[in-house]
Parts: C-alpha cells; sequence; structure tokens
C-alpha cells in the first residue's frame, strides 16, 4: 500500500505523545521506532524503500520540549543499520552509532535510548547508502513557546528507481556525465586563496539524475494535500534529500522564516529559500480568511523540476500544479543566510582555536578534506569546553552541505564581515566560497564533521573531530 496522505497536521493530542513514556525495559514503549521496508508507488511503478515509524504509527516522532526519547529502536530493515539523530545536540557521542567505530545495529534486533530530546525541527536518517532509499523520518520537538499553532512537517527526498550503490559506482567511475570535459587538473586543491579563482562558469549542480522528487513520499502528480483552516500554519520543512538543494516557497502566501534547523532567528519575510541537504526552515505561513488552496513548493536547484505539498482549507478547489516550473531555478546560494540574525547566539567569549577546512575533489569522484579521503588522516581535535571556529573553504565547483554531528554551530562570517548569523547544523559553502562559523565543543567525544550529499560522504568528503 502506498503512504496514505498522512498529516502531520496537529490536533494538540497529537502531539502529546512522549510525556507517559513508560521506563526502558517495559514491553513496546510508546517511543518505539520501527524501520523497516515498505511499498511506495512512484511514477505508477512500485518502489521498496525503507521507513522509521513512530509510537503513533505515523513516520518519525513529534514530541514536546522537554520530553525525553526513551525507547527503542526495532531494526526489522533487513540490514545492518546506523542511525543519526540528527540536531540531537542533547544525545551523547554514544548515543549515536554515527561515530568513529560506532558499529552497526544488525538487522533483527531492537536498541534502547534514553536522551532528552532538542528543541526544534530535527530529523533522524540512516548514515549510509540507504538514506537514499528514504530510510529517514522527522523528529520534531515542538518549542515550548510555539504556541497552540498548526504545524505540518514536509520531508523532501530525491527518488531513483537505481539502488544507490550503482548509483555511488556511476559517479566513481565515470564521474557522471555532468563531470565529463571538466579538467579538474589545474586545481590547487589545497590551497586557501582563492581569490584568483574563476568558479562561476564551473559551478554545477545535481551530479545524479533522479526519477522523481518527492514530499511527504508523493509527487506532485499527486501530491499530499493538508487540511488547513484559515490563519497561521507552522510548516516545518526538512530537506532529507542525498543530492539535492532546492529553493523553497509558499505558494504567494504570507510567509516568515522562524527557525532554521531548529533554531530560532529573528522572523523575517522571505518569498524564496534556499535549502541545502540536512538543512531544516520552518516557516510561518498566513492562510487567508477566504481560504483556498496553496502550493509549497520546493524546486531543484539549477533546474525545473519540483515537488511539494498543497495546503487546503474544506471544500478548496486543489488543482494541478506541474511538476516542472517555467524556468530553472538559480544554484543556491548565501544571500538567505547573509540576512538571517540569531535569537540564541553563543555567548560572547574568545576564540580559542581555530580549524581550517579546504574542500578538495581529485580525479574519480574523490572528494576530500584537506587533501585526505576519510580514514587518511588522524582526527581533528578540540579540548572539552573549547570556543572553536572552524573556517571552511571551498575550491571546487560544486556547493558542499557541511554538518557537525552533536552541535549546533553559529555561523559567524560568510566572506563579508562579521555578522550574528543563524545557529545551524548544516551550513552550505558554496563554490568558491569561504563561511567560518563558531562552535561551543561541551560534549566529549568523536563527532562526525562531514559534507551532507551522501556521495561525497561516501567518497571521502567525511572526517571527526575527537574533543577531550
Ligand atoms: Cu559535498
Amino acid at each position: 500500500m502506498t503512504q496514505t496522505r498522512r498529516q502531520f497536521l496537529t490536533a494538540t493530542a497529537g502531539l502529546a505523545l512522549l510525556p507517559a513514556l513508560p521506563r526502558m525495559g517495559v514491553a513496546a514503549p510508546a517511543a518505539h521506532l520501527t524501520v523497516a521496508s515498505r511499498q511506495l508507488e512512484v511514477l505508477g511503478k512500485a518502489a521498496t524503500v525503507y521507513g522509521i515509524t513512530g509510537p503513533d504509527g505515523k513516520p518519525g516522532l513529534m514530541a514536546r520540549e522537554g520530553d525525553k526519547f526513551t525507547g527503542l529502536v526495532d531494526n526489522q530493515s533487513g540490514e545492518d543499520l546506523i542511525l543519526h539523530w540528527h540536531g540531537q545536540d542533547l544525545a551523547r557521542n554514544t548515543d549515536d552509532r554515527t561515530r568513529p567505530n560506532g558499529g552497526v545495529q544488525p538487522t533483527g534486533t531492537q536498541e534502547a535510548y534514553n536522551f532528552p530530546l532538542t528543541p526544534g525541527t530535527h530529523w533522524m536518517h540512516s548514515h549510509t547508502l540507504s538514506e537514499q532509499q528514504l530510510l529517514a523520518a522527522p523528529m520534531v520537538t515542538v518549542e515550548a513557546d510555539a504556541g497552540d499553532v498548526p504545524q505540518a512537517v514536509i520531508m523532501l527526498h530525491d527518488f531513483s528507481f537505481r539502488p544507490p550503490a550503482e548509483i555511488a559506482a556511476g559517479l566513481m567511475t565515470a564521474q557522471g556525465h555532468h563531470m565529463a570535459g571538466m579538467d579538474m587538473g589545474g586545481m590547487d586543491m589545497g590551497g586557501t586563496d582563492m581569490s584568483g579563482m574563476a568558479m562561476g562558469g564551473m559551478t554545477h549542480a545535481n551530479d545524479v539524475d533522479y526519477d522523481a522528487y518527492l514530499a511527504n513520499d508523493r509527487t506532485l502528480a499527486d501530491p499530499d494535500v493538508i487540511a488547513v483552516q484559515p490563519g497561521p500554519v507552522r510548516l516545518r520543512i526538512i530537506n532529507g534529500a542525498t543530492a539535492t538543494a532546492f529553493w523553497i516557497t509558499a505558494g504567494g502566501l504570507a510567509a516568515q522564516v522562524v527557525a532554521v534547523d531548529g533554531n530560532k532567528v529573528s522572523p523575517i519575510a522571505r518569498a524564496s529559500i534556499p535549502l541545502a541537504q540536512g538543512q531544516r526552515v520552518d516557516l510561518l505561513v498566513q492562510i487567508p480568511p477566504e481560504g483556498g488552496a496553496f502550493p509549497i513548493l520546493a524546486q531543484v536547484e539549477n533546474a525545473v523540476m519540483q515537488t511539494g505539498v498543497i495546503l487546503a482549507t474544506p471544500g478548496a478547489d486543489i488543482g494541478k500544479v506541474p511538476e516542472s516550473a517555467a524556468i530553472a531555478a538559480p544554484f543556491v546560494d548565501l544571500t538567505f543566510d547573509s540576512s538571517l540574525s540569531s535569537e540564541s547566539p553563543l555567548p560572547a567569549r574568545p576564540t580559542d582555536a581555530m580549524l581550517h577546512i579546504a574542500l578538495g575533489m581529485e580525479q574519480g569522484y574523490r572528494w576530500t578534506i584537506n587533501g585526505a579521503a576519510h580514514g587518511e588522516a588522524a582526527p581533528l581535535q578540540a579540548a572539552l569546553g573549547s570556543r572553536v571556529e572552524i573556517m571552511f573553504m571551498n575550491p571546487t565547483m560544486m556547493m558542499h552541505p557541511m554538518h557537525l554531528h552533536g552541535h549546533h554551530f553559529q555561523v559567524v562570517d560568510l566572506g563579508l564581515g562579521r555578522f550574528n548569523g543563524p545557529r545551524r547544523d548544516v551550513v552550505m559553502v558554496p563554490p568558491g566560497g569561504m563561511v567560518t562559523v563558531a562552535v561551543d565543543f561541551d560534549k566529549a567525544g568523536e563527532w562526525y564533521l562531514h559534507c551532507h550529499h551522501l556521495y561525497h560522504m561516501a567518497s571521502g568528503m567525511m572526517t571527526s573531530v575527537t574533543v577531550a
């Protein structure tokens, strides 16, 4: 059966999932998460994908600020599982198998968890190629001050009928057709001076040809229609795509950005919002008194393809929205981030250390950090309790959405001078770009730092920071 028109639209009752959780060890705890295969219909064809089903039978977990995730992950997927709690700052390093030598959760086993949930729009996903097969789900903890505004979660995916290992092999052997003819030989990947590089003409995106783009598991041919009433609705949009960045538009509705990556920003009106792999945005939209149907669209950067959901008041005429836009969207960039102002900035204090991260690409679809693919270099080091600034430099021709596990850094410089930038856990570093983030390393352990383009990560663009 295909996914039903599952609506995360919340009655308050739907959110009250976790307060009465039994302790671990009790059979079938309320926060049981089941990872399993499921059938989805895409473009009229059956597809076998994965899913993570929560205690209410819906994807993932919805909770309230103050709740803990106390429960089991039941791996019935038929495959080894490495699950990442993306954005969960209150989880310890050992609460996550996505760490060096973290091992796998074998199929047929249950694993117990117990950690406080981090407020905001976060998610969970596989840290292996199965992320491409939709092994991902929302993990949303509604903020105490969010009020009783109705909520709607929108999870975006890029979808292929091809197995991800085949996609990866194609990229690594042929470098993908988009790469053909590009001469990388003259690039100094380790250099930090990008001033002489003219990157604009070479910039590219979308190195995987997908069959479809999904919003809540559906294409625009048969979209998820979310019932709304006139008044405010809070959209929590998660880019769960593995290799695709989108532009989000709210169909002419008045829309205010109120949070990114689960962290509050000073509310700002915005007509279109770039969303890189792994990033989230919370939009407060206003459904007008006369009601109607309002597409919330995600258009692939540098392309015409789009996906989305429809917000509709009762009885509204839901027209068809084409799966291709009239004109190609631009490349995503940092203009949006440069206009954001954090409402929870890191406290002022001196920086203890700098980490320089030069992103690189070498022949054969080999993506690197400081010239090394994952596993070739020792982890980076940071002192427990220190304030560290990480400067990312990107002399390659693709954008890299850089993700740090277990922390929300603050974007402090996009190359235009210091500013009170957003708290995030994924920051896009565009071609030719230089981005600096500040992070307080307040939890011991080894934390992955990697590109959230799945195939870049899988072919080397990952390291870790040892905090001790
Ligand atoms: Cu990348």
